[in-house]
């Protein structure tokens, strides 16, 4: 380890256990070793650090890439960036925020709520910003974690990867696309520095995020054209402010806005009925997203290419009131023929048009299920996360991975959700965390693997219960990876991997005891 002690460190750094041994109390007491290290301040990794802090844990480190906490409502600053889950849902459970401005907070609104989670729950010390994690590896004999970074080497009994299952930007391989001339940048990775004002503006992909920058750029460019491969299913923003009356009441009484969570959990959770199948929640919802479409484009050209031909959920439900009227404006087009290369100037499509433009915006999604961060983490044979999987990942409940001891992914395989607040899923995974860090301190035990038989049955009910619902209905999604396998949707309502999750299954793992550096042969402790 390079850096010197810093008060981050000796706030965090707990006192030495006297039943400890010597060398380990030293270890412990210093200053790149602790209990647990989390990779990652967004909503997973700031969220688990929370509860470890409630739960009395000092002895941790977060090690954060970035210089704020906040990971994608950081990251991602693109004009109009909201969120589609209402603000009441999509928040803490022990952090309610009674201040939420609208329905649907803004980017910037969650962005300052997480700094402030951060500052309410003295979660800031415990943060080494700017440290990216380059490698992760798994150290038998010692039984801790080596996690190497830009500022130097950490270990720790368990590491836990806050990661963000969209944290990394997906670029498309168009051919061509690195000799354009113009700017070019991602949807996650905003150029501020470039204005769009008066440009002719090319926007790749029709996803949540496209659907929110083009409405808020297409007043200000001169042309602005929007290549669409897949058209979405829209339905309707029931957005609107909250009244100051309604802010007081949610502060005075907390009770109500736990109510109005409540209802909003539920009536979320009823939309897992369609995507099992329920054709009259399907029915209900493709009316809705039809009606809108009709409603609100007239151009019978413009709507029929903007009909969706896939069953509804089957990629993600987009909200919006304002896309399809950009869209039909007269400063805007939808070219659905398929691009075919980028030249130094413009787009050319299939059908041989040249689309001439001065800036690309790529709003082009992320590397789900192949996010590079796997390829650092290293367990017990050596080999990576990336190289165990192969093409396809799997994790007992999402969490654990046979053969990477005291290792947790926050937002693993199967966690991901259609119809849900995923803060809901990482406060299942916070807990049952939190339980095997006492499974591990009750048994004295050095290490937990979860066995490879929970996984694997794990995973094949998983594949088994996705068989029939809209997210495995046949579209080409996000949801599925390199082998067609949706590796990323939790099939079911949210309460029951709560339930699943609630209590440590000491039996899906196999414990090693506690290295005892003392009675262990000499050769062990070299
Ligand atoms: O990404 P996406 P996103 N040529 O993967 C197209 C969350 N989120 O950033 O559909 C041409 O959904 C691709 O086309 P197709 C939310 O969970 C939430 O928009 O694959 N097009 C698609 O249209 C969301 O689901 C919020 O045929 C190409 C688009 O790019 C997730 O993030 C806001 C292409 C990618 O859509 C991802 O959303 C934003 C190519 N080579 C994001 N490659 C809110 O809460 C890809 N596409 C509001």
């Amino acid at each position: 380890m390079t850096s010197a002690l810093s008060t981050a460190d000796l706030l965090a750094t707990p006192p030495a256990q006297s039943s400890r041994r010597g060398h380990e109390a030293a270890l412990r007491t210093s200053a790149t070793h602790r209990r647990v290290a989390i990779i990652g301040a967004g909503f997973g990794g700031l969220g688990m650090a929370v509860r470890l802090l409630q739960r009395g844990e000092r002895d941790f480190v977060v090690l954060e890439k970035g210089s704020e906490v906040g990971g994608t409502w950081r990251d991602n600053t693109y004009p109009g960036c909201q969120c589609d889950v209402a603000s009441n849902m999509y928040s803490f459970s022990f952090a309610p925020n009674p201040n939420w401005s609208r329905t649907y907070a803004t980017q910037p609104e969650i962005l300052e709520y997480l700094k402030g989670v951060a500052d309410r729950f003295g979660a800031r010390p415990f943060i080494r910003f700017d440290t990216e994690v380059r490698a992760a590896r798994w150290d038998e004999r010692a039984q801790h974690w080596v996690v190497e970074t830009n500022r130097g080497t950490f270990t720790a009994d368990v590491l836990v990867s806050g990661h963000g299952g969209l944290s990394a930007p997906s670029t498309p391989d168009v051919p061509g696309i690195e000799r354009f001339r113009g700017a070019v940048f991602h949807s996650a990775a905003w150029n501020h520095e470039h204005s769009l004002a008066g440009e002719r503006v090319a926007v790749i992909g029709t996803g949540a995020s496209a659907i929110q920058i083009v409405p808020n750029i297409q007043p200000v460019v001169k042309e602005l054209i929007v290549f669409q491969r897949t058209a979405p299913w829209v339905v309707p923003r029931l957005d609107a402010p909250f009244s100051a009356a309604k802010r007081s009441a949610f502060r005075f009484f907390p009770f109500l806005q736990k109510l109005d969570r409540l209802r909003l959990y539920l009536f979320r959770e009823l939309l897992v009925l369609g995507m099992r199948g329920d054709e009259r929640v399907l029915g209900a919802m493709k009316k809705v997203g039809t009606m809108h479409l009709e409603a609100q484009v007239t151009d019978p050209v413009l709507r029929e290419k903007l009909r969706p031909k896939f069953e509804i959920g089957c990629k993600r439900v987009l909200i919006s009131n304002d896309y399809y009227p950009a869209l039909a404006a007269s400063n805007a087009k939808l070219v659905t023929e398929g691009i075919r290369e980028v030249t130094e100037t413009g787009i050319f499509t299939k059908d041989g048009t040249f689309h001439e433009v001065d800036s690309i915006v790529l709003a082009t999604g992320f590397k789900v299920t192949n996010h590079p961060i796997m390829e650092r983490f290293f367990g017990k044979d050596g080999r990576s996360l990336t190289e165990h999987w192969g093409e396809t990942m799997s994790a007992y409940l999402g969490t654990t991975v046979p053969g990477f001891p005291n290792f947790f992914l926050l937002t693993g395989p199967n966690t991901g959700l259609g119809h849900n607040s995923i803060v809901y899923m990482l406060e299942s995974q916070f807990e049952y965390v939190l339980g095997a860090l006492d499974a591990l301190r009750d048994r004295r035990a050095g290490s937990l693997d979860v066995k490879p038989e929970a996984v694997r049955a794990f995973d094949a009910e998983m594949q088994e219960r996705l068989q029939g619902t809209v997210w495995n209905s046949g579209c080409a999604s996000w949801y599925l990876d390199a082998k067609g396998r949706n590796t990323t949707v939790w099939p079911s309502f949210t309460w029951e991997f709560r339930k699943r999750t609630r209590h440590f299954d000491e039996g899906a793992y196999t414990f090693a005891p506690r290295f005892d550096p003392v009675s262990a042969p000499a050769h062990a402790t070299a």
